[in-house]
């Protein structure tokens, strides 16, 4: 049986190195290769591929953004999910079952009607609807006026669903390999070196690399290894928290989200609820899950379907995500040549992966920032011209 991706000597030179061996580091590094023709790349990652972000979330994918900016990106992300299987040739197994955010205040359904304009307007399918079709979607839900926080409304984002997050990463990796890309697991970066405010090489544990060109597609680490450039960011970092229940028969294929009550829920193939909360209230780099989370998760989660009450946590987890002030990720070029970052993907990282991936191939590979990714540039701080997502985040943060 051949292997999904090979193990390889550290070059002691690449065209590109990609730190972060996730989604976005993967897709980029197929893209260079496939549509490029950049092949002599590395991708660096720390421990296995997939262990960070990638690995962790909740696998919810949607383009019902508040920005059209945001939409027009998270659509065309989208999209590649859409024909991944064939173009990766893996089942990633795509459900797209709907989603619905539900609004439990006037605020919130004012909201939830400006994004469907605005989605509408980009051409994604979205439409506020009321408690009776968000009882015929999801019946398991109370939609009476019993709960604290009733449910007025919901924002009906058909297109949305989820997808197989590990086979996304194994898909990439499977694909870039045979195209020639080194993948290096258990090989962390330690330095970067930088001559004249251009890149120049990368330190591992492994050995040096000599490269002109370093892409940071770190989740979690993104200060850290920028900094090693010399940049700062602006971003804040903080664990996201998932987990799942015990297996239960199917009864729920649309994904749920309340951004009021701090939850998102789906059911998996396997029949466990894969639900999630918002970040942790205090910035820090622990992956460890806590009481506090799992109480309000469930307390929050009853409230909304209290038939699940009997029903017994199985797992959780934690990411550790880079926030920043406009909930908004930073990609493309920076202050040190040679030096590109994809990072601040916040709770909505996994999602962008295939667009991310694709745009950051095309920004190196042609030294031009691709139109869809220009809002997102660094520069956009120090122009006051920020891309307000937060309205459009599943949770408050
Ligand atoms: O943005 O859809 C989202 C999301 C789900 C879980 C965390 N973020």
């Amino acid at each position: 049986m051949s292997r999904m991706w090979q193990v390889h000597e550290l070059r002691d030179r690449y065209d590109a190195v990609i730190i972060g061996g996730g989604a976005h580091g993967l897709c980029c590094a197929y893209y260079l290769a496939s549509e490029h023709g950049i092949n002599n790349v590395a991708v660096l990652e720390k421990r296995y591929i997939g262990s960070g972000g990638s690995g962790r979330n909740t696998a919810i994918v949607r383009s019902n953004y508040l920005t059209p900016a945001g939409v027009r990106f998270y659509d065309a992300s989208l999209k590649l999910y859409e024909r991944m299987a064939v173009e990766l040739d893996i089942n990633v197994m795509l459900s797209q079952r709907g989603h619905i955010t539900l609004a439990h205040n006037d605020i919130s359904l004012r909201t939830m009607r400006r994004r469907a304009e605005v989605n509408r307007l980009q051409g994604v399918e979205s439409r506020l609807i009321l408690p009776d079709e968000i009882k015929q979607l999801c019946p398991v839900l109370d939609v009476s006026d019993r709960p604290r926080y009733p449910i007025i409304g919901a924002l009906y984002h058909p297109p949305g669903g989820i997808i197989r997050h590990d086979a996304v990463v194994w898909g990439y990796a499977h694909q870039a390999d045979a195209h020639g890309v080194h993948i290096h697991q258990m090989t962390e970066v330690t330095g970067i070196e930088v001559s004249g405010a251009k890149v120049t090489g990368v330190k591992t544990n492994r050995g040096q690399i000599k490269t002109e060109t370093v892409l940071n597609a770190t989740a979690g680490w993104c200060s850290t290894i920028s900094a090693m450039a010399g940049l700062r960011l602006p971003v804040i970092t903080s664990p996201l928290q998932a987990a799942v229940t015990e297996p239960l028969k199917p009864f729920l294929d649309v994904v749920v989200v309340s951004g009021s009550l701090h939850v998102y829920v789906s059911q998996s193939d396997r029949g466990e609820l894969v639900m999630g909360a918002s970040v942790d209230p205090f910035p820090s780099y622990s992956s460890r899950g806590s009481l506090d989370f799992a109480e309000s998760l469930a307390s929050h989660i009853i409230e909304l379907m209290p038939g699940l009450q009997r029903v017994r946590l199985m797992r959780q987890w934690a990411g550790i995500v880079d926030m920043t002030p406009d909930y908004s990720p930073i990609m493309g070029f920076t202050p040190v040549e040679g030096f590109f970052v994809d990072v601040g993907w916040g709770t909505y990282g996994f999602k962008a992966s295939p667009i991310a991936g694709k745009m950051l191939a095309e920004c190196i590979a042609t030294k031009r920032t691709p139109d869809l990714i220009t809002p997102f540039s660094l520069s956009r701080f120090n122009e006051f011209d920020l891309m307000g997502e937060a309205g459009a985040a599943s949770v408050g943060h």
